[in-house]
């Protein structure tokens, strides 16, 4: 059947124009017993013509509809369609340009090949595999062949120092971008140790500005970028170490990337002192010659210890953008830290079978081994210092601004994404989402500086309310943006703020959040299980990016919630004393300054059907088709709430969206069920089926509507998953799918198993969990090497198994061990 369904494709997709558009065609093969009569006679029953045998194959025709689209988006319907249920007609299928032609688009003419022997392992930037593991949401490679490489931009790495003569950085080091504050001299060459313990800074800075195609090594993000080092972690990190290294040539160094802060041990809450905090806004001011220093910050690996970055006041700074990670195929990583202030996202590692970072490594080497939140920060800052690139003048907010409109939330699972009141989807794992190289660029060309930051702060009484385990606290504020005060007024939100002074007899137990005067809830803080201090917040700021761009005038509440853990006697009750609210945002709407040429293209339209736009290779018929059957649905729907007023409902809806049709709007993000087409400044409309897409076509889905399945492998959405796939994504079975499902909670992709059993992927069948578990997923031993890993999966896959059972721990470099609870 292959042979054929290939001998068809490969006639028809020839003739077509577009190659990478996959559709319906007008082409049918099927299979009729009873010879060519027979089959001309069914053809022209229905309508078709019989354009003969296919091949060498028996009983098999070509069918042809000329009446029907001839390039269509979803199987067509109408007369001709009863052929389907013919009884002589054995098997009929209608033809489809898909994934064989759609592989040929990958390696698309403007493919950039670099001699670098591991660009291959790049994934995360190309996808070279003709596998289904590709992953170029980033779109750095289109950000390069719209000329953007990081020329003239200096990007450096505050870190253990950096190998200034490794062959894929010497190149582009920049003695100038480099001091040694821990040996006080001009060079930052780590020091050597057996461990090789300081390698990070040279891991991130190829990352950022590895040379290109010089048959070394890798490709850096921005690969024609100066790079150089700070090394200042090789030594105790005092309060001057830090400003001295945040102050370093800050009218030459564009981008300081930073990958560590306080301890991630989930206890801690520390942050920059008084004078690593002047340094920060000397920087912000001064830096750039007044456009401002650009501080990008990793969130922290403290997610297995259940830690916050909000306790990190480096990442929780309104002067640093605070970077995450995800794992390649859009989970959550075990070191992921979640909180408020995350900005954006890129790729990283996550399990052990997930890919990690290819990069750099000390003694002139390449690892493919860089993992963690570490990977983020200086990919990022290479992703900005393309964006300097395309706009030199860009201001420290410009950046945050634009990191925060182009970022997006693709495939990356959280189960907290919202769009708030300005329209931005957002999450407390992954910020705005992955960063957009090529998003990035394009909007950093054409970007006009947003109006001057103004900020408005206002105090809480002193009145104590005490915090009481059984209640959650509620104090609201309302706040007129100082709209008396023009000085400080603000309209617009970007950073808000919130200062407590708390005290509380074990601060681990507290939850807090903010909710704005739109309705947005953003986590402040969550509990962490570590954390025993009795020292409450003495004057702690938290902060949120989750309001940006919403309206700052209204009701603000701040909502805390005590759950006492054992550990502490319940009686004894926290107290907020104090608390403020710093907003920080704009009194003019931060995109009308763009100017009038420019303020239509901030704009994605949705297509009408009286919009004359049919687009190169894109057929007219196919929205009129659908325009044609939303009406008759419409009326359907209206015939059916005439004679049964209960369905109200879907008469309504139906409406709207014809409406929403009929008249073009313009809107700052596109809906579900469309994608932004940038160059067009359109929405335009996902294949059916697909909740999300990157194009129109049948295999450019990113996830589906609801009832449907998206099949990984064609990225389309698909009402069954094919034999031996398995729900949600209809991935093939496998070992490592078995492992990544458990840590997608609730996600069928194995058979289930009956309580107290699990899955034996050795076996096959369901088996008998440990007597020690309610519910498994895997077998547990004490001896073999799996017992590492089950333990581990166990973990992941309930949380609730804590107290009386394993431990997992795991290093950053993803070796995984467990121990007895009991000896942490
Ligand atoms: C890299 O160098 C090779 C020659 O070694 C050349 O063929 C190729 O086009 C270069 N790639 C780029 C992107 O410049
Ligand atoms: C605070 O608000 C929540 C709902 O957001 C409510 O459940 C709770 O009872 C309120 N607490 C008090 C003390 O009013
Ligand atoms: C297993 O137990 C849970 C609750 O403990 C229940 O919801 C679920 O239906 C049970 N599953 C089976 C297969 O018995
Ligand atoms: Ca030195
Ligand atoms: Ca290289
Ligand atoms: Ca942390």
């Amino acid at each position: 059947m292959r042979f054929f369904v290939f001998f068809v494709l490969s006639t028809f997709s020839v003739c077509e124009t577009s190659p990478s558009r996959s559709v319906f065609t007008n082409h049918w093969a099927v299979r009729i017993t009873g010879g060519p009569e027979e089959a001309d006679k069914l053809a022209s029953k229905y309508g078709f013509t019989n354009l003969g045998q296919i091949g060498g194959l028996e009983d098999h025709y070509h069918f042809h509809h000329s009446r029907v689209v001839r390039r269509s988006t979803f199987a067509t319907r109408g007369t001709h369609s009863f052929i389907h249920m013919d009884p002589k007609v054995d098997w009929i299928q209608q033809q489809i340009v898909k994934s064989r032609v759609k592989r040929y688009a990958r390696s698309d003419p403007n493919f950039i090949y670099f001699n670098d022997p591991k660009w291959s392992n790049m994934w995360y930037i190309h996808c070279s595999d003709k596998n289904s593991r590709c992953r170029s949401e980033m779109n750095i490679l289109a950000a390069w062949q719209r000329g953007y490489t990081g020329r003239n931009v200096v990007v450096t790495i505050l870190d253990d120092g950096i190998e200034r003569n490794h062959p894929d950085l010497a190149q582009n080091y920049d003695q100038l971008a480099s001091y040694d504050v821990n040996g006080n001299d001009h060079d930052p060459t780590p020091r050597y140790d057996s461990s090789n313990e300081n390698k990070h800074g040279t891991r991130c800075a190829g990352e950022v500005a590895a040379v290109a195609n010089n048959s070394h090594c890798i490709v850096g993000i921005a690969y024609n970028a100066r790079i150089g080092g700070i090394r200042m972690l090789d030594g105790d990190v005092t309060d001057v170490v830090e400003a001295k290294s945040l102050g370093i040539r800050p009218d030459y160094i564009d981008i300081y990337s930073a990958s560590w802060g306080p301890d991630d041990d989930g206890k801690t809450v520390d942050g920059p002192g008084p004078l690593a905090k002047q340094a920060f806004e000397v920087g912000i001011k001064k830096g750039r010659k007044g456009l401002g220093s650009i501080f990008v910050w990793a969130s922290g690996n403290g997610g297995r210890q259940g830690d916050h970055c909000s306790c990190d006041g480096y990442t929780n700074s309104i002067y640093t953008i605070s970077v995450s990670s995800s794992t390649e195929n859009g989970n959550k990583p075990w070191y992921l830290e979640v909180c408020s202030s995350t900005l954006a996202t890129t790729y990283s590692s996550g399990e052990f079978y997930d890919r990690k970072i290819v990069t750099t490594d000390l003694r002139q080497r390449c690892t493919d081994g860089h993992t963690g939140t570490s990977v983020s920060a200086p990919m990022v800052a290479g992703v900005i210092a393309l964006a300097l690139e395309a706009n030199p003048l860009i201001t420290w907010r410009d950046v945050q601004h634009l990191l925060v409109k182009t970022s997006r939330p693709v495939h990356l699972k959280a189960n907290d994404w919202k769009t708030n009141a300005a329209g931005h989807k957002v999450s407390h794992l992954y910020g705005f989402g992955l960063v957009d190289a090529e998003a990035m660029v394009l909007e950093a060309k054409k970007w006009r500086s947003v109006p001057p930051q103004h900020i408005c702060t206002k105090i809480s009484d002193r009145r104590t309310r005490y915090i009481r385990p059984d209640q959650k606290l509620n104090a609201s504020m309302s706040s007129t943006g100082c709209s008396e005060q023009p000085e400080q007024q603000v309209v617009f939100l970007e950073h808000v703020v919130v200062r407590v002074l708390i005290v509380h007899p074990r601060r681990g137990d507290l939850e807090i959040s903010l909710i704005s005067p739109s309705g947005t809830r953003s986590q402040l803080l969550a509990k962490r299980l570590f954390d025993n201090s009795n020292e409450g917040f003495r004057n702690w700021e938290f902060m949120t990016v989750h309001c940006w761009g919403e309206r700052a005038e209204g009701t603000w509440t701040l909502e805390i919630s005590d759950s006492p853990s054992q550990l502490r006697n319940p009686e004894v009750l926290g107290k907020l004393k104090e608390w403020t609210l710093i907003l920080y945002g704009t009194v003019e709407h931060p995109y009308q300054s763009q100017g009038s040429q420019h303020s239509r293209s901030r704009m994605l339209e949705i297509p009408s059907i009286k919009g004359p736009e049919p687009s190169p290779g894109t057929p007219q018929h196919e929205d009129e088709e659908e325009e044609e059957f939303k009406m008759l649905f419409c009326i359907t729907a209206a015939v059916l709430f005439l004679s049964h007023p209960s369905n109200v409902l879907s008469f309504f809806l139906c409406f709207s969206s014809l409406l929403l049709s009929f008249h073009r709007t313009c809107v700052s993000h596109c809906p579900l069920g469309y994608f932004e087409n940038i160059e067009a400044r359109r929405c335009r409309r996902c294949h059916r089926g697909c909740e999300t897409c990157v194009g129109h076509g049948l295999n450019e889905c990113r996830s589906c509507r609801r009832g449907l399945y998206f099949y990984t492998e064609e990225n389309s959405c698909v009402e069954a998953c094919p034999t031996s796939y398995f729900k949600p994504h209809c991935i093939l079975f496998s070992l490592s799918l078995y492992l990544s499902c458990c840590s997608l909670a609730g996600m069928t992709c194995v058979p289930e198993c009956a309580n107290g059993t699990f899955f034996n992927l050795e076996e096959m069948k369901c088996s008998p969990c440990h007597i020690s578990c309610s519910t498994c997923t895997g077998p547990f031993t004490f001896t073999s090497a799996l017992f590492c890993l089950f333990c581990y999966v166990i973990f992941s896959c309930l949380m609730s198994f804590s107290t009386n059972g394993i431990f997992p721990v795991s290093s950053i470099d993803s070796s995984i061990y467990c121990v007895p609870y009991n000896t942490l």
